[in-house]
Order: structure tokens, then sequence, then C-alpha cells
């Protein structure tokens, strides 16, 4: 629509993407071929069709199963690039990308292999075009918090790779209780704190993100509907939610976009911003998002652009820096 026309041309944020969510299905075969990985899928056709989700779990089933392609360091270079040049098609021009290394160690894949392929694109279109990237230290809440510990310290020598770190994957079974330790070491060594909260898992757990891990932003959040003193808090300190309305209408949190309360949200004065989550996955990057709230929402130009400018506002950059892209 003539709304998302307007904001194909403006400058935008995206802060809420796994790296690994955007590896797409041709690329996905390519390297599943170069690499000798057998997978259940003989063509582009089939790997789309099988991205039909029931809930988080059965995503992240076929999530895992596609990283695992992901071998050498031309392979992460060959993904990065692929989303900076979407970034550079659809104007984004500060993205926070979530990396999550521990879903490489079964293939044996060390971080320094990661970084090496992902530096080398970054530099290319910092270089090439001033994009601006930010790198998020992303932990799988599914495994124990010793090895999101190891993990942590692994990192040290990479730290200024790094603006933040983030808790993704299961949440239900998962909470924010269980990652205390990791977050109090996070915040020592400097990092920026968020955290998915409020996908599937409660309210409740959007309360314990902030008291007990002590993030700033929170990603998804979008069950603080279910608590009116939150959605207060959460206006009043204007914390940030990464919503990424998509990736909830395919992972079944709602039925439909036009059950989405994400302008309800906005209205009450909370910091919304709009991401793709994992663009592959879900049928559309951070324009489609934005198109599908025009036809679904009939999001206005208003709402477009405060929806834009909250991008900035979350971003993990400077104050300085965000004035000069905003
Ligand atoms: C994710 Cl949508 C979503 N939720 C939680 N963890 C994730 N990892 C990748 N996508
Ligand atoms: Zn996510």
């Amino acid at each position: 629509g003539p709304v998302t026309r307007w904001l194909a041309a403006m400058p935008k944020a995206e802060l809420h993407l796994h790296i690994d969510g955007s590896l797409r299905a041709p690329r996905l075969l390519q390297l599943a071929a170069k690499h000798g990985v057998s997978l259940p899928y003989a063509s582009v056709e089939e790997v789309e069709a099988a991205y039909n989700f029931s809930d988080l779990q059965s995503f992240l089933d076929l999530y895992y199963l596609g990283a695992s392609v992901l071998r050498d360091a031309e392979d992460f270079y060959f993904l990065m690039q692929d989303y900076l040049e979407v970034c550079r098609v659809q104007n984004i021009v500060h993205c926070e990308i979530m990396v999550e290394p521990q879903t490489y160690l079964p293939q044996g894949v060390e971080l320094s292999v990661v970084l090496e392929g992902f530096d080398k694109a970054i530099a290319e279109a910092k270089s090439g075009w001033g994009q601006s990237v930010g790198l998020i230290l992303s932990f799988l809440r599914h495994l124990p918090e010793a090895d999101a510990l190891a993990m942590l310290e692994a990192a040290d020598p990479y730290r200024e790779h790094f603006c933040a770190i983030g808790l993704a994957s299961a949440e239900r079974d998962f909470p924010p209780a269980n990652f205390q330790t990791l977050y109090r070491e996070a915040k020592k060594r400097g990092y920026e704190l968020t955290a998915h909260a409020g996908e599937e898992g409660p309210a409740s757990f959007i309360r314990d993100a902030l008291q007990l891990l002590k993030v700033t932003r929170i990603d998804h959040g979008v069950r603080a509907v279910d608590d009116a003193d939150l959605l207060q808090q959460l206006a009043a300190d204007r914390v940030p939610l990464t919503v990424c309305p998509l990736s909830n209408v395919r992972l079944c949190v709602y039925d439909s976009l036009s059950e989405h309360r994400i302008f309800d949200l906005l209205e009450q004065g909370l910091c919304i911003t709009v991401n793709s989550d994992d663009p592959a996955y879900f049928g559309g990057d951070l324009l489609e998002n934005f198109a599908a709230l025009e036809s679904e929402l009939d999001m206005s130009r208003e709402q477009a652009v405060m929806l834009v400018r909250n991008g900035f506002e979350a971003a993990f950059l400077p104050s300085d820096a965000k004035l000069a892209l905003d």
C-alpha cells in the first residue's frame, strides 16, 4: 500500500533478526550440497512447503536443522552478505543481528570461524554503503546456564565484536530466572542486555527479565497485554519491545494479524519497534512486516513514523550516533 511504499525509501533500523533465520532455501540447499549434509528436502519448493509451524518448538526444530549446514568461514560470509544486501535494498541503515554460537558447536564449528566470515561481510557493507551493524551474542535457553557461561567466556577475546547479549530458543520451560548468573556476568563485562520474553511465555517472564536479568529491552514482549501494571511500567520507562508481526502469526501466537495488539501497545506509549525475526522462515523481511501491518491493521503514516523512530530510540547505539542515523 501507499504507506509501505513511502516507508520503503525511509531509513530504518532492525533490532530483532536471528542470522540463522535469514538462511533462505536456495543458500540452504547450496551449502548442504557443498558439505554433503543430507536434508529431508530436494528442492526450494520442498523446503518452503515444510515451513508450516504450529508453535515455537515446531519452528525451532527446522531452524536448527537448517543452521547445521553452516560449517566454514565462507558459509558465514555468504549468510551475512545475503542479509546485509536486504538491508541495503530495504534502507535498513542500522541493524542489530543475533548470533547464536552454541548452535554451531555440535558441528564442531568454533566462534573464531563464525566471526571470520561475518566480519568480512560486515566490513564490506560498512565500506560499501555505510551500513551500520551491531552483533548480539545470543544464548540458547534450552541448554544449561553453565553452557551459556562457557560461551560467554569463549567470547571474551571477541568482546568488541558484540554490543549486547540476548536469550533465545524455547521459552516456556526455560524461564529468565535460570539465567541470573549469566546476565550478572555479562553486565560486568559491559554488554547491553536484552532477552526474548513474553512470546509464548507469560507476562511474568517479562517482569522477571526486567527485575532478575536487568535487561533494558525485551524481544517480542507481546504477552505484556495480559498485565495492566506491567504495561504502565513499560510505557513509563520506555522499555523497548522488538515486536515481530509475521513471526507471531506464523508461530501461532496470534491466529491472524487482525488479532495482534501492536497498535494498542503503541497508543499506550510503549516503545514498540517492528522487526522480521527469522525472515527466511516467516515469509517476509522488514518491509513485508510493515506491509502486513498496513494491509491487515490499517497502519497510518503517523503510526508508521512512530514505529520507525522507535527503532532508532531502542537501538544499542550512543545517543549521538542515533541522531546521525535518524
Ligand atoms: C526465535 Cl521467533 C524465536 N523465538 C525464540 N527463539 C528464537 N530463535 C530464533 N527465532
Ligand atoms: Zn526472535
